[in-house]
């Protein structure tokens, strides 16, 4: 499956993102990974349904939209996106998942199911025909820079193994949380494909450039 890059752009310089995004394009990177939190699902504000317009306005890059918000299904129309986009949702926000991803669906984007690193696999059983991908959440959601939670690694496997064998090989998996150089080798070698770039790697302070930054990513996830 197709390694792809999804810059988390909570971390990015955003005293100088218009230069940022160019990087990103002539970079190659596939997604831009967009955290939007309510202080509610998760202890933390981040970004809003403006900059997602202002964003999806001025850059081809599909976007990675990561809702990390009770109730999605109530504010889904709220945000800008639509074909070649990613959404996802978290199984733990709301009762009607198969709804929500269903609308996403609907509106040409295309849905991911996001699960929390306590979240069983088996949430995921009924709604396999409605995603396209599965988000791993290999931190608990709410913050940057924290450290990974090791039990994710199995969990990623289980998932890749899981989808191949139902005839969901398709299924992209991503993982988001602590995506250093280290954890990416193990991630993609467990059989993620999509993965969320942070503090860890693509901003760490001991990296560069995004060009840099993106060839020894790429070299890690090969
Ligand atoms: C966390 C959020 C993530 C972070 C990303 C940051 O709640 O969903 O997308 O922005 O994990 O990356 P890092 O490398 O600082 O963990
Ligand atoms: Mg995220």
């Amino acid at each position: 499956m197709n390694k792809q890059l999804s810059p988390s752009m909570m971390c990015a310089d955003f005293f100088h993102l218009g230069n940022q995004l160019k990087e990103f394009e002539n970079a190659g990177i596939e997604y831009l990974h967009i955290d939007i939190m309510d202080g509610v699902f998760v202890p933390n504000y981040t970004l809003g349904t403006d900059f997602v317009k202002k964003l999806k306005a001025a850059t081809s890059i599909p976007l990675d939209i990561h809702l990390m918000i009770e109730h999605p299904e109530e504010r889904l129309s709220w945000f800008t996106f639509g074909e070649g986009d990613y959404v996802s949702v978290h199984a733990e926000t709301t009762k009607h998942l198969q709804r929500v991803l269903a609308t996403i669906r609907a509106r040409g984007a295309r849905p991911m199911v996001a699960i929390n690193p306590a979240t069983p696999l088996s949430v995921l059983n009924y709604i396999l025909d409605d995603i396209d991908a599965v988000l791993i959440m290999t931190v608990n959601p709410g913050y940057a820079g924290q450290k990974l939670v090791p039990a994710t690694i199995a969990k990623i496997r289980e998932l890749r193994q899981m989808l191949d064998t139902r005839g969901y090989s398709h299924v992209e998996i991503e993982v988001d949380g602590n995506v250093s150089l280290e954890n990416a080798r193990k991630m993609s070698d467990a059989g993620a494909n999509i993965f969320v770039v942070g503090t860890a790697s693509l901003f760490h302070p001991d990296v560069s450039s995004i060009e840099e930054g993106v060839s020894l990513l790429r070299e890690a996830i090969r």
